[in-house]
């Protein structure tokens, strides 16, 4: 099995450096089981494209439809496992002084792997809240899966506590972000595809203010020919080699 691995010079840069940030996409998690979202998705939901569920329209038009596909998404989760290249992350944390790792991941995977000090961009479905103007968050609940149980507060439907297609990032959210890919002096771009905004921002931002960009994932993206490095392998098998 050849590795693809960090290069002793990009190791060199990463000891020497004071602040990095991590940008995470699906691919971390692609090899703890959970599908990406560019993935044909298999059986029940193969038929569904991820950008048409995860929208307030598609909840407005069948709340149970998007309701369910969570709930199979949260077990798909929980069945999982953070992989090595959680781990590497959470590690890679220990060692960097200021250290910011963005995921866009909705999985809660990072936090199982020990990374506290995360900014989950898009939020997490380990959190339900109601859709209702005050998003009561709620952690217990009745389903029938007819339709989403109701918020015992105000009643509105229940829903993820995500960011779907068409709703903006909470602003103190992606300001950190921003900032981090402003100061950092490397920054690395994780499994993702680039192609969701405002977070595919973050690597050609990062770039343009000076920071050493790198790209690990298996296959070419928009950012590929900007990054400074590409290491083309799976993240759960590059990751650790950051450990040399
Ligand atoms: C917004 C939560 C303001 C829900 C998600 C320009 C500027 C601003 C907005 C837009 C814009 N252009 C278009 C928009 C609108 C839209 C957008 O970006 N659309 C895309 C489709 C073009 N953006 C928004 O709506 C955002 N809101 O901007 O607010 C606004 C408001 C109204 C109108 C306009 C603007 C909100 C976006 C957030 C959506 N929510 N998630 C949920 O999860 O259910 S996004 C969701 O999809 C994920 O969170 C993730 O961000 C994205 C999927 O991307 P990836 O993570 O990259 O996954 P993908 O499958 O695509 O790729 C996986 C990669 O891994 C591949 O490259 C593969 O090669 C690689 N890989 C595979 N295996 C491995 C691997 N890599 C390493 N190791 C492996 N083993």
């Amino acid at each position: 099995m050849t590795t693809v691995a960090f290069p002793a010079a990009l190791l060199e840069r990463l000891r020497r450096a004071r602040r990095v940030a991590a940008l995470t996409g699906a691919g971390v998690s692609a090899e703890s089981g959970v599908p990406t979202f560019r993935d044909v998705h298999s059986g029940l939901w193969a038929r569904y494209r991820p950008e048409d569920l995860a929208s307030p329209e598609a909840f407005a038009r069948d709340p149970a439809l998007v309701w369910n596909w969570y709930a199979w998404r949260r077990q798909n989760v929980a069945a999982a496992a953070p992989n090595p290249a959680h781990f590497a992350l959470a590690a890679l944390a220990t060692l960097i002084p200021e250290f910011t790792l963005i995921t866009q991941n909705v999985d809660g995977l990072h936090r199982r792997a020990g990374s506290q000090a995360l900014i989950e961009l898009h939020g997490s479905i380990q959190r339900t809240v109601c859709s209702g103007r005050q998003r009561h968050e709620v952690e217990q609940w009745t389903e029938d899966g007819s339709e989403p149980p109701r918020c015992p507060v105000c009643s509105a439907l229940l829903r993820p506590d995500v960011v779907w297609f068409g709703e903006s990032l909470p602003h103190d959210t992606i300001d950190a972000a921003f900032r981090a890919a402003e100061e950092c002096e490397v920054f690395l771009c994780i499994g993702t595809s680039t192609l969701v905004y405002p977070a595919a921002e973050l690597p050609f931002f990062a770039h343009r203010h000076g920071a050493c960009v790198v790209e690990v994932n298996p296959h070419n993206t928009p950012l590929s020919s900007v990054a400074d490095f590409r290491l083309s392998g799976p993240a759960g098998e590059v990751l650790p080699t950051l450990q040399r």
